[in-house]
């Protein structure tokens, strides 16, 4: 148990993050748990949880995605019911470390040699594609933002000059300075919802209106765990707002200024190219599809969308 709630601790101090890390991390969590969660109380127990890494952040749909994937495990007795739930802990991995390899695959053909491509954040799906498109010998400069307040962009730029990159480093507020010099703007996921909006790092959104000015072609690189059954009823994505030191230090703070630290903020579909998703390069307009077929919620009920309940056949 002590596991877990380190888990959930690395997830909500964000030691462990990115949406589809901390899917992998909470699949990875809830398969050590599921191999030594007692007999007597294993469904209680996996319950348990199960809640706890689901309520550390809370706007990364893959989280709960995840997680929803391995609690529908099944059985007849509990050792079959363990060995279900650790078997589809590895079948999710399996899925998001092949889906991201997909995205590259797919991504990197919009790509064209001497391509200026503008990142934001640090995500591991836009990574993928701007890699491939390296890898297969096409010369590509990226221009990452900082991302702050986290600085994401930081690791976003050692990555990228680690696979040997050429990379520029600009401030959050540079983005219409350079959008002229970019030919397109790849970018990561936390939620696409049933309307194909997509929900990412804050000032993505001025990025796409920026992009969308410009006439750059603005890509989303998102696994389809990616996509959220939950927005199929309407309810809305609830954007994580963070700790106000992250944003401003005590001594602005004492004065007693309001700061505000939304992590998270919303583009419409409209200013959205394509989503490369691993079944392929997608227009947003399908995401209600990709929702109802690909991760099997045709049919099912409002009520019916809980953590038990059967997706993803
Ligand atoms: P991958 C991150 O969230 C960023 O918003 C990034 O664009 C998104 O997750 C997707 O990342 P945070 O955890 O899943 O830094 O593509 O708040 O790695």
């Amino acid at each position: 148990m002590e596991e877990v709630l380190e888990a959930a601790e690395k997830i909500r101090s964000m030691e462990v993050r990115g949406a589809a890390r901390i899917a992998r991390f909470a699949a990875e969590t809830l398969m050590k748990f599921a191999e030594k969660a007692s007999a007597e109380k294993f469904d209680e127990e996996m319950r348990w949880a199960a809640d706890i890494l689901l309520n550390t952040r809370p706007t990364a749909v893959s989280l709960y995605n995840a997680i929803n994937y391995v609690m529908r495990y099944s059985g007849e007795n509990v050792e079959e019911k363990r060995q279900s739930a650790i078997r589809r802990a590895r079948e999710f991995i399996n899925w998001a470390e092949t889906a991201q390899r997909k995205i590259g695959e797919i991504g990197e053909k919009r790509i064209k040699d001497g391509y200026t491509v503008m990142t934001h954040c640090n995500s591991s799906a836009a990574l993928s594609v701007i890699k491939k498109a390296h890898e297969n010998g096409k010369r590509v400069e990226v221009i990452a933002t900082e991302s702050r307040p986290r600085w994401q962009g930081h690791l976003t730029v050692k990555q990228l000059r680690e696979a040997g990159i050429e990379v520029t480093l600009i401030v959050d507020s540079a983005v219409r300075y350079f959008i002229n010099e970019v030919d397109c703007v790849v970018v990561g996921a936390d939620t696409i919802t049933a309307n194909g909006a997509l929900i990412n790092k804050i000032g993505t959104s001025q990025i796409a209106l920026a992009a969308k000015e410009a006439r750059v072609p603005f890509m989303v690189a998102a696994e389809t765990y990616k996509f959220s059954p939950k927005t199929l009823f309407g309810e809305l994505v609830v954007i994580e707002e963070r700790d106000a030191r992250e944003v401003a230090p005590e001594e602005i703070l004492k004065l007693g200024v309001k700061v505000r630290n939304p992590a998270f903020d919303v583009t419409p579909r409209d200013y959205i190219d394509v989503i490369i998703t691993e079944i392929g390069a997608i227009p947003p307009e399908m995401a209600y599809i990709v929702i109802t077929e690909r991760l099997g919620y045709a049919g099912i009920e409002e009520e019916e969308i809980t953590l038990n309940s059967r997706h993803f056949d």
